[in-house]
């Protein structure tokens, strides 16, 4: 379904929305049971497809190329909760739509955080990052990276939640906090003036522009918080981290997935014609 008028209106002025219910307590069930048989892994360990790998020492474990572990993880690609409404948030009908498809996911992961870890702010509007920029013009949105960030656990206070700045896609100053602080050295936002929790419970998805001022709160709760994010962008853009589509998982992929993992793959697969 499109974003309903009171969604336009609340991601255009503070850059997300969260979405209740998107999966169901089964899909939930479901993924959690999959991640569990990938678990557990080591930074720089491979599961098939799947690759574990850390940001740094703090921020938990992260998955990449999660779709590759499953077909409980192939269904997120167009998943009908979010899908049109991505479509609708990064734009682009009747231009590049048209050659290779409405989107594109540069980078699709799992996230397992564990008490005492968190990520630290990053981004906001005041960067100006063309692939991550919030853009509404003519009419229309245009917006460089739409993210679904999917509670697998509850998201309430203490457990670890995202935190946004609501406005700072549009802001034009670096928060205070970024000049005092590199990335290893930052402190967890729970103490940044404008940040709040977005709190949500397990199946609750977060749809924010990338350009949004974000990080989370650190874990203080026993146990475990887990995510999943997939970023999509328009369908000229290409992997954040290198990787590639596996041959089997574009094999059984619906036309419709596979378009949006690899648009740059349809292209290849045109028969070229011989030069006379
Ligand atoms: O881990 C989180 O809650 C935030 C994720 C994040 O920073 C991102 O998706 O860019």
């Amino acid at each position: 379904m499109k974003p309903t008028e009171m969604e336009t209106y609340l991601f255009d002025l503070r850059g997300y929305i969260i979405l209740k219910n998107a999966l169901s307590p089964e899909e939930v069930a479901e993924i959690n049971g999959a991640i569990n048989a990938l678990l557990p892994m080591e930074h720089d360990e491979w599961d098939g497809y799947v690759h574990a790998t850390n940001f740094g020492a703090k921020d938990g474990l992260n998955l990449q190329q999660i779709y590759e572990g499953g077909e409980p993880f192939e269904k997120l690609i167009d998943h009908p909760s979010w899908f049109e409404k991505v479509k609708h948030f990064v734009g682009g009908e009747g231009t590049f739509d048209a050659l290779h498809g409405p989107l594109f996911i540069d980078e699709a992961f799992a996230n397992v955080r564990r008490p005492g870890e968190a990520i630290p702010l990053h981004s906001g509007g005041h960067e100006g990052v063309k692939r991550t920029q919030y853009l509404y013009k003519n009419g229309r949105f245009m917006c460089g990276q739409v993210n679904i960030l999917i509670a697998l656990t509850d998201m309430m206070p203490g457990d670890g939640a995202t935190m946004v700045i609501p406005g700072s896609h549009k802001s034009n100053f670096a928060h205070p906090h970024f000049a005092q602080h590199d990335w290893e050295s930052a402190p967890s936002v729970d103490d940044v003036e404008g940040a709040i929790e977005a709190n949500m419970k397990a199946g609750d998805a977060l749809l924010f522009v990338d350009a949004i001022a974000h990080g989370s709160a650190k874990r203080t709760n026993p146990g475990e918080r887990r995510i999943i994010v997939y970023r999509y962008g328009p369908s000229w853009g290409h992997f954040r981290h290198g990787y590639e589509v596996s041959p089997e998982l574009l094999a059984r992929l619906t036309p419709q997935r596979r378009q949006i993992v690899w648009p740059h793959k349809l292209k290849a697969r045109v028969p070229q014609v011989k030069r006379s």
